[in-house]
């Protein structure tokens, strides 16, 4: 017989992300039975609220997801990669939020108005996989193109917001404007250089090919989620001084002749995405806009007539809500409504 409701575990609940968990379940009535809040040594023994009530944080070890039926993992790579194997062992499907396992190919990388079928894979190990918040934002958007044009090659550049990168880094962009405001000296800490009124060209670390590990994330993770290896992906991932949003110049070439009044039609039926494409009278989407909205917005869509058959768009989604939690609790919805 199937549950009524299901025994739920976050785990890096105290992060940025965690408590994003939080506020979409409570706020799509996850039917949860028992919520378990789980953090490392530091965050354990704090509360959270969730439906009205000060739930504790646990620390999360190896007994925790004893009767736990989904856990909602973002507590770091290294982490996941120890506990959620652990938590899956136990029975619990585990939604992992970090790149520990993205690219196993017995593990599947779910973004439910693109792959929604790939959840079935969930029995192979007992883990999906969220992808990068970059990455979700754009195969939403680009889902629909790609099925009717046939996409060739992807040039993206993006404009993430701090948040990305954590509470710390949300805390360091707002010191160092009152720091620079004040005639004070900005301490640089959370993020590679300072910040405010800057522009960084590097989200995670460098690789030997010139590439951040963010933007090689971007190239082999819309590869794995289309089920396309011939698709050509080439990005620029940048920091902005944004503290929600992340932003994508996009510019795709694709194998059929492919018309903008279409390509707007065809996004504005499709699953996830809101068009908001009439710059004449300015509106185009925004980070300030996007915060705290479900959709993927996508404006400026245009041709690039520099090739035969090439496109520009400009796409914004909430980094923290479509790019991770959010995608994740409705990854859930789908393996209770199919599966559990
Ligand atoms: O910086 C951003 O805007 C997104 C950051 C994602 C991120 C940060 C640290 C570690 C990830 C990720 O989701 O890929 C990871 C990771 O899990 O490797």
């Amino acid at each position: 017989m199937k549950k009524k409701t299901y025994n739920v575990a976050v785990a890096g609940a105290t992060g940025v992300v965690g408590k994003e968990f939080l506020k979409i379940l409570e706020e799509r009535r996850f039917p949860i039975g028992e919520l378990r809040l789980l953090a490392s040594e530091k965050s354990a023994g704090t509360r959270l609220e969730f439906m009205g009530d000060a739930l504790p944080v646990r620390l999360l070890d190896e007994e925790t997801f004893k009767g736990v039926d989904i856990g909602l993992f973002s507590p770091g790579a290294s982490v996941s990669a120890l506990h959620a194997p652990r938590a899956a062992k136990a029975g619990c499907v585990v939604i992992d939020n970090t790149s520990q396992f993205r690219m196993d190919p017995l593990i599947p990388l779910v973004v439910p108005e693109v792959n929604p079928e790939a959840i079935a894979l969930y029995k192979n190990k007992g883990i999906i996989a969220n992808p990068n918040c970059s990455t979700i934002q754009m195969v939403v958007a680009l889902k629909p193109i790609h099925d009717r044009y046939k996409i060739k090659r992807i040039v993206v550049s993006t404009y993430q917001a701090v948040s990305g990168a954590g509470k710390e880094a949300m805390e360091e962009l707002s010191e160092q404007v009152k720091s620079l405001f004040n005639m004070k000296e900005p301490v640089v800490g959370a993020l590679p250089h300072r910040i405010a009124f800057n522009c960084l060209p590097q989200i995670d670390s460098f690789l030997d090919n010139g590439y951040t590990k963010e933007e090689m994330k971007m190239v082999n993770e819309t590869k794995k989620i289309f089920n396309d290896d011939s698709i050509k992906v080439t990005a620029t991932t940048v920091r902005v001084p944004v503290f929600v949003g992340h932003s994508e110049s996009i510019n795709i070439e694709t194998v059929k002749p492919i018309d903008p009044d279409d390509v707007r039609k065809l996004l504005k039926s499709a699953p996830g995405v809101t068009v908001l494409d009439d710059p004449k009278n300015g509106v185009y989407p925004m980070p300030i806009d996007v915060a705290d909205q479900d959709d993927t917005f996508v404006g400026r869509i245009r041709r690039d007539d520099t090739v035969p058959n090439g496109l520009n768009l400009w796409i914004v989604a909430d980094n923290l809500r479509k790019g991770a939690a959010l995608n994740a609790v409705q990854i859930a919805e789908i393996l209770i409504r199919d599966y559990l």
